[in-house]
């Protein structure tokens, strides 16, 4: 490992499928060139369409891997995820108490499939314990409504909930994924004011993107990003997720937090484009003002994911 690369700590369920959970967190630490460790809270038995065994470890053994690696690696941040039983919840507290760097708690509740993800004692454990101790909490639309006991159907009602979140001890609180029209909003709170984040609403239920967007924080905190550039960069990362998911079964398609958008691949193509259309190009086909040609990256959203030719192809074929 180079010197310098942030260590990041994931603690939470395996997902046999490899969509969410620890696999996916590890995917999207490794895309974001941070070293991911991982403590396994619990191991589920699923695939794309449902889920068949959940199996929490013991506690202690929860705490044995968080003890052999705080005794000797410093993470820059943590993420907690699926952590299921009040027991394994507590066991977890303890150790984040100790710990310096920020902390990213994914309120993990209900399955994309639809299966419930904790124990009757979860709830308490998480509020009381595991909330007070998070730099960031990520709770969904449902999350939200279930910690903070309101509906949430607007913005507006979003950010009555984060309130009460923010009240239960967490530093930030952001509520995701508030549909209203043709996009989604997610609504920030750090104790004093909201920003809101408004994104395209993807209709496609896909696997992964909760876990996915809070390890990108957890790994963009951990290289020591301020936390309104993280969630930006982090839903961006997300929103890529979703353009290139991809089906691995015959269920649920995979959110993509692999995908590698190949710049040198484009203008290469751009440049061998420009030869071919000059080869053909007939002077009677450009019009007075010339012709500009262009390439983008696949599902481009900005400026500096497009390139052009500079100026343009003229009558008399220059450039
Ligand atoms: O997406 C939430 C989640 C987190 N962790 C594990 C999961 C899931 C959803 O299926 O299986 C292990």
């Amino acid at each position: 490992m180079p010197k310098g690369v942030p260590i990041v700590i994931t603690i939470g369920g395996s997902d046999s499928s490899g969509g969410a959970g620890i696999q996916e967190d590890l995917k999207v630490f490794s895309a974001f060139d941070v070293h991911g460790c991982s403590v396994i809270a619990c191991v589920t038995a699923q695939n794309t369409r449902r889920i068949t065994s959940i199996f929490p470890l013991p506690s202690r053994e929860v705490e044995k891997q968080l003890s052999v690696l705080t005794a000797d690696i410093e993470p820059k941040a943590v993420k907690t995820g699926m952590l299921y039983s009040g027991g394994i919840a507590s066991v977890v507290a303890n150790h984040l108490r100790e710990l310096v760097c920020p902390v990213v708690v994914d309120p993990v509740m209900v399955a994309s499939v639809g299966k419930k993800l904790y124990t009757k004692d979860f709830l308490d454990a998480l509020e009381k314990e595991i909330v007070p101790l998070a730099t960031v909490l990520t709770p969904n639309i449902d999350e939200a409504s279930k910690l903070s006991g309101t509906n949430i159907e607007s913005v507006d009602d979003a950010k009555r909930s984060a309130e009460v979140i923010a009240e239960m001890g967490a530093e930030n609180v952001i509520v995701k994924g508030v549909p209203t029209g043709r996009e989604m909003v997610d609504v920030l709170f750090d104790g004093r004011a909201f920003t809101e984040f408004r994104g395209h609403r993807f209709d496609k239920n896909v696997h992964g993107s909760g876990c996915t967007f809070a390890s990108a924080l957890a790994a963009l905190l951990g290289k020591g990003f301020k936390l309104k550039e993280a969630v930006q960069r982090g839903r961006r990362f997300v929103s890529r997720g979703y353009m290139f998911s991809y089906k691995i079964g015959s269920g649920l398609k995979a959110i993509n937090s692999h995908y590698k958008v190949d710049r040198y691949v484009i203008l290469k193509e751009l440049d061998d484009g420009v030869e071919e259309l000059k080869s053909f190009l007939k002077t009677s086909m450009v019009p007075e003002v010339g012709v500009n040609f262009g390439y983008a990256l696949p599902f481009a959203s900005s400026k500096d994911e497009v390139c052009a030719i500079r100026g343009r192809l003229s009558k008399e074929g220059k450039e």
